[in-house]
């Protein structure tokens, strides 16, 4: 039995749930975010999913990536504080100063990316899971304990843990996510058109978005948007419909002279305007 879900999802009422920023604060109260990801040939993954993480609020921001993309990373946002990870010796601090771990943008599936994706798993924090660590969580390469975990799936990620076709995913979003939910707990984000995110709650649904995110690199910059709220304190069913909306919201903006050519860039500075 689907229940029939809470729709019309406000972001600017998801927003007041942020905590404020008092006189004397400090980057400490607002938690710091790991990004685990960037592999050869998607370095820009970590790196956007970096950018709306700061974007977004969060304290501090650092990313594990390949020694060669660094540098790139620190062109990009100096603001951004990124780490070539070769060994677990490497990695070791950055987990322990990590108040949520965002795995998976640009990752891979290589023998490094399995490594990281363990370790993070390994680590206990609070995890927010996408793109390759999806698929390797699908192929049975990975196993997730507990239920302290967002994950944000496409359709076709979806289709890959439930083992059925995208199409199967597609006729019944709502039985997907459920199904995704009670398969692997936490908080499940289904992407698309008509984002769905549930725990063990009522399915919410968010209005927000348009085909102009149709291009790569736009749930990327969603998963470091949901690490940043989850650093900042939000529980984990408010980070994720608050994150989907603001998400959805800024390429709204960003779209308003047309939606044709929109790219996750474009998301940045909208993400701070709400
Ligand atoms: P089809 O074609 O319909 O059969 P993949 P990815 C489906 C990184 N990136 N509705 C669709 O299947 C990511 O972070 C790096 C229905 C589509 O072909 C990952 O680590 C970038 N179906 C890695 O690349 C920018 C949908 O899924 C297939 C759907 C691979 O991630 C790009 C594609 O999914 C990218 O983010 C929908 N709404 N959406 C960078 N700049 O560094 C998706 N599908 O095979 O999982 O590949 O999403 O590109
Ligand atoms: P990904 O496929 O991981 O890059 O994620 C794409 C992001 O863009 C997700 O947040 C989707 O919900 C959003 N998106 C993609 N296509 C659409 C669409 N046609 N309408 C609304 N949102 C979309
Ligand atoms: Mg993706």
């Amino acid at each position: 039995q689907v229940d029939a879900g809470v729709f019309g999802l406000d972001v600017t009422e998801l927003l007041e749930t942020l905590p404020q920023r008092p006189a004397n604060a400090h980057k400490g109260m607002y938690g710091t975010v790991l990004v685990v990801g960037g592999d050869y040939g998607m370095a820009g993954a970590a790196a956007l999913a970096a950018e709306a993480a700061l974007r977004c609020g969060a304290g501090l921001v650092q990313v594990a990536t390949r020694p060669e993309h660094v540098s790139a990373l620190v062109a990009r946002a100096p603001e951004v504080m990124p780490r070539g990870v070769e060994s677990g010796d490497d990695l070791a601090p950055m987990l322990a100063a990590a108040d949520v771990i965002v795995v998976g943008p640009g990752l891979g599936q290589s023998d490094w990316s399995r490594f990281l994706a363990q370790a993070a798993l390994a680590s206990g924090k609070p995890l927010v899971l996408d793109a390759d660590v999806l698929n390797l969580l699908a192929a049975g390469e990975l196993t997730l304990t507990g239920t302290d975990h967002i994950l944000t799936p496409h359709p076709g990620e979806a289709a890959r843990l439930l083992d059925c076709a995208n199409a199967e995913v597609q006729h019944d979003r709502f039985a997907s996510a459920r199904a995704l939910q009670e398969k692997l707990g936490g908080v499940v984000v289904l992407k698309g058109n008509g984002t769905l995110i549930t725990g063990t709650g009522p399915i919410m649904l968010s209005d927000y978005g348009n085909p102009g995110m149709a291009s790569g690199g736009m749930g990327d910059v969603l998963s470091g948007v949901i690490g940043s709220f989850v650093a900042q304190g939000l529980e984990f069913d408010e980070a994720a419909a608050l994150g989907v909306c603001l998400h959805g919201a800024a390429a709204d903006l960003a779209a308003e002279d047309g939606m044709h050519g929109l790219i996750a860039s474009d998301l940045m500075p909208w993400l701070r305007e709400l």
